[in-house]
């Protein structure tokens, strides 16, 4: 079950937006970005651009036919600059031109002056300054309050963390190609089709119906395209619009380094209160989250933040407090987990830092508090099917904790130069668009009268998989073999209103969606079968493996000749799927409700290596046991899972974002912005499956696998973390995420704090 397009992407044969063949007439769009964090536009000069060799044209906000607004959940990002820039990237005017050549070179003749404003960068300034997108949020359980003075211990504490460059390989790209009629066809890489659809339509002031959107497959995304795609697809539509001539964005790796939306950085202060053997009893944070110049997702960000905040924890008394703090930064936006991990990340280091304070490992602490069934989250779910002690327990079953802690000392008590460490890293992660209107899908299949089939979803292909799977999903409702169907492209013209590819929900709707379309076409055929075989009765027809049955008995008629037959006798070989997750609720002004159809859970284990001498580190080991239901495919769950993994181990140790006091982004390329390689790859790496572990909330009893796994890589920080602590014991512990090789050397030999 090898996912079918991977012998195309190894041979180079898959198409991305960037192979696609050149329009007549194409024209190739370059931005000119503020250099600026903030300030007013006081001069903007776009003639000697306008007049360069090749140049077509140059857009300003003026050259808008309809609104100039593309925020989705707030309007309060104009596509192009008008009287005042709020970021370094805000987008001031677009060349159009020939060649790609000609449009960048014309970029640099563009003149434009900005008076500066302060800028800020920090968000608990910006909280100072009440620069919020919205008030406040708070969720809460039981009562802090008086919760504290059940405590043998409280302890207060800050947890900060970085940012996080998706680093997908196909940089933001779009094609406009003008059609009849004002109407407008684009093709985006985008997880949210429909996002650039709606935008695109309110920017050209034309309905919805106007605008097509069409893809193939994105080269990578991993939220990266969530929301921040949209403002180059339009950008397109724009000029595609203004010209009348087909129209390509396509940025270069350092402009999206540089200027597209990142992982929230966030920083916190926590508080937690325990029971002297390691009950936790009540849990406090404040999370100032680094929303940047736009609003983006950060609020629904922010709510999984919060969603998020006990971990895999049963914690009675919880109070958390989260602001989305405007900042003179690029966006920050949807990012793999999606303010899951910021939120654990800060329940991780207050537990980590208590058992400091209690001398006791952290383990025996988070192992102590881990959720069990019919345990109650902070926003009012019960725990169901609860799964955190058993993929605990499993794990340390395979994995013998006293012999490693022996083997890790041992090695302490030898070697000075190095030290080792290990951390367990448990995940709970729920499942569901938080905005709940968003999950819904649908999925239009079609049965050709050769008995091969194609199926259109909302789903975007981004290498997760996704297709390969609903083709599987297919193949079982139909009881065909898989290579029988074909996915077609992501188009809002056939399958319409669609969610965002993303919230690890994409096969789980989809797939829904498309075993609905199926069931339907299948009953339809049930009725031809009996009519072929003389039968009255449709509900004694079955197909298994291609082949029809009848009362339980093997018939002459297969699939083909059934289809055919079918076909003849007028049979509708085609059906709409739509795809409701069931029993969801949430009532905002209580912050309780039943938001997620179900949770994923999972432990790692990571042991580290640091070199002392150096800083650096390296991960000796990842043992994994997680639940992923009934896996559709392993293979790809396996790759999902281990991506994911690396990816959050990159997160919190070597990825860093470095932005000037000004407010300008110091990294632009990978010299300057580390991300994990092959050589990185933990040495051993395992991965366990829980068994028996079916989810009835999802299709084909599997569960979602895009994002939880990520969250097991916040266990690398504090792997390193324990072997800096075997190294300097008894100096204090700190939590900021990225844990580079310079905090680890300032942690080593800088004064103790
Ligand atoms: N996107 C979104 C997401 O709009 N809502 C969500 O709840 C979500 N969760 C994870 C990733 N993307
Ligand atoms: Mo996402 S963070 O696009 O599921």
């Amino acid at each position: 079950m090898k996912n079918f397009d991977t012998m195309m992407h190894v041979r180079g044969e898959s198409v991305f937006i960037d192979d696609l063949p050149e329009w007549a007439e194409l024209q190739h769009l370059a931005v000119v970005f503020s250099n600026v964090a903030h300030g007013t536009i006081k001069r903007l000069d776009v003639s000697k651009a306008a007049a360069a060799p090749g140049v077509t044209r140059v857009i300003t906000a003026g050259d808008i036919p309809g609104e100039n607004q593309i925020g989705g959940i707030f309007p309060d990002e104009p596509l192009l600059a008008e009287g005042s820039v709020h970021f370094v990237g805000d987008p001031l005017a677009i060349v159009v031109a020939r060649t790609r050549e000609e449009a960048y070179a014309a970029r640099r003749l563009v003149e434009f002056e900005i008076d500066p404003l302060p800028a800020v960068t920090d968000p608990r300034e910006s909280f100072k300054n009440g620069t919020l997108i919205q008030p406040p949020r708070t969720f809460a359980l039981g009562d802090t309050d008086k919760a504290w003075a059940d405590c043998d211990l409280v302890l207060e504490g800050t947890a900060e963390n970085g940012g996080q460059e998706h680093f997908y390989l196909e940089t933001q790209i779009a094609v406009a190609v003008p059609q009849e009629n004002g109407e407008m066809k684009l093709i985006s890489s985008t997880q949210s089709p429909t996002v650039v659809q709606k935008a695109a339509a309110r920017v050209l002031g034309v309905p919805q119906h106007a605008v097509e959107v069409e893809l193939k497959r994105l080269g990578g995304a991993f939220g990266g395209k969530e929301d921040q795609a949209t403002a180059w697809a339009v950008m397109a539509a724009l000029a595609a619009r203004v010209t009348g001539k087909p129209a390509k964005i396509c940025l270069d790796r350092r402009e999206d380094i540089t200027f597209t939306g990142k992982r929230h950085p966030y920083s916190s202060d926590f508080r937690i209160g325990l029971k002297k053997d390691g009950t936790i009893v009540a849990f406090q944070a404040m999370y100032y989250q680094n929303s940047g110049a736009v609003a983006d997702l950060s609020t629904s960000i922010l709510e999984r933040t919060l969603y998020h905040a006990t971990n895999s924890y049963n914690i009675p008394h919880v109070r958390v407090t989260a602001a989305a703090c405007y900042t003179n930064l690029h966006p920050y936006t949807a990012f793999r987990g999606f303010g899951g991990p910021q939120g654990m990340y800060v329940i991780e280091s207050a537990i980590r830092q208590a058992a400091e304070k209690l001398g006791l490992p952290a383990h025996v602490l988070q192992r102590k508090n881990l959720l069990k069934e019919g345990d109650l989250f902070p926003y009012g779910q019960y725990t169901e099917r609860c799964q955190a002690q058993r993929t605990w327990d499993e794990l340390v079953a395979r994995q013998d904790l006293p012999a490693l802690q022996k083997r890790i000392d041992e090695y302490n008590a030898t070697y000075t130069d190095s030290k080792k460490g290990f951390a367990l890293m448990p995940i709970c992660f729920g499942i569901s668009f938080t905005t709940l209107f968003l999950n819904q899908a649908g999925a239009l299949v079609h049965v050709y009268a050769d008995g091969s089939v194609t199926v259109s979803t909302g789903v975007v292909e981004m290498g997760q998989g996704v297709h390969m799977k609903i083709m599987q999903v297919i193949g079982r409702t139909l009881s065909i073999d898989v290579r029988r169907v074909h996915t077609q492209t992501t188009n809002t013209f056939k399958v319409a209103n669609t969610s965002p590819t993303a919230a690890s929900s994409g096969a789980d709707m989809n797939g829904k969606a498309a075993e609905i379309a199926c069931s339907e076409i299948l009953g339809r055929l049930k009725t031809a079968a009996a009519a072929i075989l003389g039968h009255n009765n449709p509900g004694d027809i079955q197909i298994r493996d291609e082949v029809v049955w009848c009362e339980g008995r093997e018939t002459q008629l297969k699939w083909k000749e059934l289809v055919q037959k079918a076909y003849l006798m007028k049979t509708n070989l085609s059906a709409y799927g739509h795809y409701a997750v069931p029993n969801l609720t949430f009532d905002k002004t209580k912050e309780k409700g039943r938001p997620f159809a179900y949770h994923v859970y999972g432990t790692a284990l990571i042991e580290a290596t640091v070199d002392c001498i150096r800083g650096t580190y390296r991960f000796d080991a990842v043992h994994m046991v997680h639940d992923i239901g009934r896996s559709i495919n392993e293979l790809i769950d396996e790759g999902q899972v281990y991506g994911a993994l690396m990816q959050g181990i990159g997160w919190v140790t070597m990825e860093e974002l470095l932005y000037s006091k000004e407010g300008k982004p110091l990294v632009d390329s990978l010299s300057k912005y580390k991300v994990p390689d092959m050589r990185f790859t933990p040495e051993t790496l395992s991965l366990h499956f829980l068994e028996n572990a079916d989810n009835p909330y999802a299709v084909m009893n599997s569960k979602a696998v895009g994002e939880p796994p990520l969250m097991y890589g916040i266990g690398a920080y504090f792997a390193v973390l324990n072997a800096l602590a075997a190294a300097r014991p008894g100096r204090e512990l700190f939590f900021s995420a990225p844990l580079t090789p310079k905090k680890v050397l300032s942690f080593l030999y800088g004064e103790a704090r």
